[in-house]
């Protein structure tokens, strides 16, 4: 099976923060790097999200005297989890996984570049006004369908299937090549809100 030039592979956040070793990392998030690469094949449009954060970012615990890591606080556009610091631009620790190989991707899209604004998602930043141009650009090459891989399903792929939703694609999640924080129930209460929002949650068996 081979899609269209009117689907794309959204690659969220394989970076070497996220996966066990990193500054932030993600139970099992280096398993999934040889099924996406696999699933990418499949793909003509292939993009690449890239969470970037310049130093003292706003979600980071430490821009916050007194607060710890996962603490949730209040900034203007609403609540924020507070992380460790992670994914800083130019870092070693912002870097795609070394085994991801995607010669193909022709996008880099990289998010949380604003101080004071985190970005989950591709598409928005958290004061859900910024955007980022993907859906443009999405738009302007034609593709209405967009299937979504990465980290973390419960955060950044969440979010970033939300606002695909929300800007009128057609939004697929690949469950098995993701894998979750799940803070406090993060990973249930994700699942239930992308189903409530009409994404497609799928196994990679249905593609390959
Ligand atoms: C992410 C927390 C903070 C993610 C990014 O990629 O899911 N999570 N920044
Ligand atoms: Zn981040």
């Amino acid at each position: 099976m081979s899609f269209s030039s009117r689907t794309a592979l959204l690659v969220i956040d394989v970076q070497n923060d996220f996966v066990p070793g990193g500054r932030l990392p993600v139970p099992e998030g280096d398993q999934i790097v040889p099924l996406i690469n696999k699933l990418s094949r499949q793909f003509k449009q292939v993009i690449i999200a890239q969470d970037w954060h310049p130093k003292g970012h706003a979600s980071f615990a430490s821009s916050h005297p007194g607060r710890q890591p996962y603490d949730v606080i209040q900034l203007p556009y609403g609540e924020q989890t507070l992380w460790p610091d992670h994914c800083v631009q130019t870092t070693g620790g912002a870097e795609f996984h070394s085994g991801l190989d995607l010669p193909h991707a022709q996008l880099v899209i990289r998010k949380g570049c604003n101080p004071d604004i985190d970005s989950y998602s591709a598409f928005l930043e958290a004061d859900r006004t910024t955007t980022t141009g993907l859906a443009g650009y999405l738009k302007e090459r034609g593709i209405d369908t967009v299937y979504m891989v990465g980290l973390a399903l419960d955060f950044c792929v969440m979010f970033s299937a939300l606002d695909a939703r929300t800007a009128g694609f057609n939004a697929f999640v690949v469950l098995d090549a993701c894998r979750a924080i799940d803070l406090q129930g993060s990973l249930a209460a994700a699942i239930e809100r992308m189903q409530g929002a009409g994404v497609r949650l799928i196994q990679s068996t249905a593609l390959i």
